[in-house]
């Protein structure tokens, strides 16, 4: 499957990974939005929020066990944003599920 994040899991594509255990993957974003901005996957390829089945949810409540421990490790002491993006009209870009962690500045308000 000519998927990016799916090749950085097996290492094919280099990142900077901030946290790793055998079901999910944490690393830097290619193009920060902030001064902390980490992007956290989990190693089977769901397409989207879309693919979250009651048979795979275990592996997105898995990923919001650890973003607490993730986001204070990266740097973000006083708060930070969680966001998954879904289709065209939210702008995915990689089509395999995938939540950014945003912080380590005060963010906008707007989001939309
Ligand atoms: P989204 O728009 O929600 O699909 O965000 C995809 C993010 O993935 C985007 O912020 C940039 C990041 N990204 C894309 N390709 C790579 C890559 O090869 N390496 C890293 N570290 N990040 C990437």
């Amino acid at each position: 499957m000519d998927c990016i994040f799916c090749k950085i899991i097996k290492g094919e594509i280099p990142s900077t990974k901030v946290y790793e255990d055998e079901k999910i993957l944490a690393f830097k974003d290619i193009n920060p939005m902030a001064p902390v901005h980490v992007l956290v996957i989990p190693k089977e390829h769901i397409p989207s929020c879309d693919g979250i089945t009651a048979q795979n949810s275990a592996v997105v409540a898995h990923i919001f066990e650890n973003i607490p421990e993730i986001a204070k490790k990266c740097g973000c002491t006083n708060g930070y944003r969680v966001i998954t993006n879904c289709g065209d009209d939210a702008k995915q870009s990689v089509k395999h599920l995938h939540f950014h962690i945003l912080g380590g500045k005060s963010l906008p308000e707007n989001m939309g």
